[in-house]
């Protein structure tokens, strides 16, 4: 599902679509509700405060990454881009990368629409020789950009490891669907989180101040708001969790009372102790996610580490040579 729109006016979700697609996901048997939800405007916030926890190490480790590496990695990359970040929240990544990378144009996509036009307009300020182009939009189904985007030397930024959310499965298509996007001349610029000892994981994702636990749960209030929904939020309980044999960190929320919840145009009970899962944060072994980019067409990869081992930054052609 893509939200089409003006391209310097973004628009937040498709009304059309996004009550039904979220009735189908409460309704299905085992009930779910996809992470994208998660990023409204307070979701956004709770996700930038989850950025600066010591448990939750992505962030850090990745900037570190950036840190060490940033001269080389522009040079592999090349200045003069056109820098389109995926997911690009308060755009903080990017402009870190801004001095070094140099961009032609900054296009920022985001969900969160309003949250990324805040922090686009702040950017302006700061880069007013940089065109930017900022687009509300939903990227996971359909990746069609506006014609003002430049089709030129186009480098893809999808740091984070915001691919983790996709399965393996779906994270192949997606790759494809950027590659399909890079022209003759493109690239990728991909963080991803690698596979680690769990209690790193169980603890990044489950941190002593309950900010993850927040950020799940503001989940209901957007469907709340979303669906005319009833969630009562005080009876959810945040968990979160590696499953080593998944190779995924697992978030759900669990009901602490039976309860019968209703919505536009529907309803259900859900049972003391059920759950509704609302992300995957997939981790992978590095070999994997050379492989999985390979596998979607790109090649050439460079791969940057930091010391620990725990998060991969890899650049990708869109062709080899
Ligand atoms: C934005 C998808 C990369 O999976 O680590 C953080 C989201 N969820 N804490 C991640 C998230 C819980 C994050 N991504």
């Amino acid at each position: 599902m893509l939200n089409a729109m003006s391209p310097a006016v973004p628009a937040l979700h498709d009304d059309l679509h996004v009550p039904a697609e979220l009735a189908a996901s409460l309704s299905a048997r085992q009930p779910y509700i996809s992470p994208k939800f998660l990023y409204d405007p307070l979701g956004s916030k709770l996700f930038e405060a989850i950025c600066e926890l010591p448990e939750y190490y992505p962030t850090r480790t990745e900037a570190g990454i950036f840190d060490l590496y940033g001269a080389e990695i522009a040079h592999t990359v090349g200045t003069g881009s056109t820098l389109i970040d995926l997911g690009a929240g308060n755009c903080a990544k990017a402009a870190r990368l801004f001095p070094l990378l140099q961009p032609r144009q900054y296009v920022p996509v985001d969900i969160s629409a309003e949250f990324l036009l805040d922090a686009v307009e702040r950017l302006r300020q700061r880069f007013r020789h940089i065109d930017m182009l900022p687009l509300g939009l939903d990227f996971s189904g359909s990746l069609a950009l506006p014609d003002d985007v430049r089709p030129e030397r186009r480098l893809f930024f999808y740091p984070g490891s915001s691919i983790g959310n996709f399965t393996p499965d779906e994270a192949r298509d997606f790759l494809q669907r950027v590659h399909a996007q890079c022209g003759r001349d493109g690239g990728l610029l991909i963080g991803i989180d690698l596979a680690k000892d769990h209690a790193v994981l169980d603890a990044a994702y489950d941190d002593a101040l309950g900010v993850t636990a927040a950020f799940n749960l503001n989940v209901l209030r957007h469907v709340n708001r979303l669906l005319d929904a009833d969630f009562d939020i005080r009876q959810w309980r945040h968990r979160g969790f590696y499953d080593p044999a998944q190779g995924r960190v697992e978030m759900h929320l669990e009901a602490q009372s039976a309860q019968q919840v209703t919505w536009r145009g529907g309803g259900r009970r859900f049972a003391a102790g059920e759950w509704i899962h609302t992300e995957n944060s997939y981790k992978y072994r590095e070999s994997g996610a050379v492989g999985l980019l390979e596998e979607a067409g790109f090649a050439a990869t460079r791969v940057w580490t930091d010391p620990q081992h725990w998060f991969a930054v890899i650049y990708a052609r869109a062709l080899s040579h």
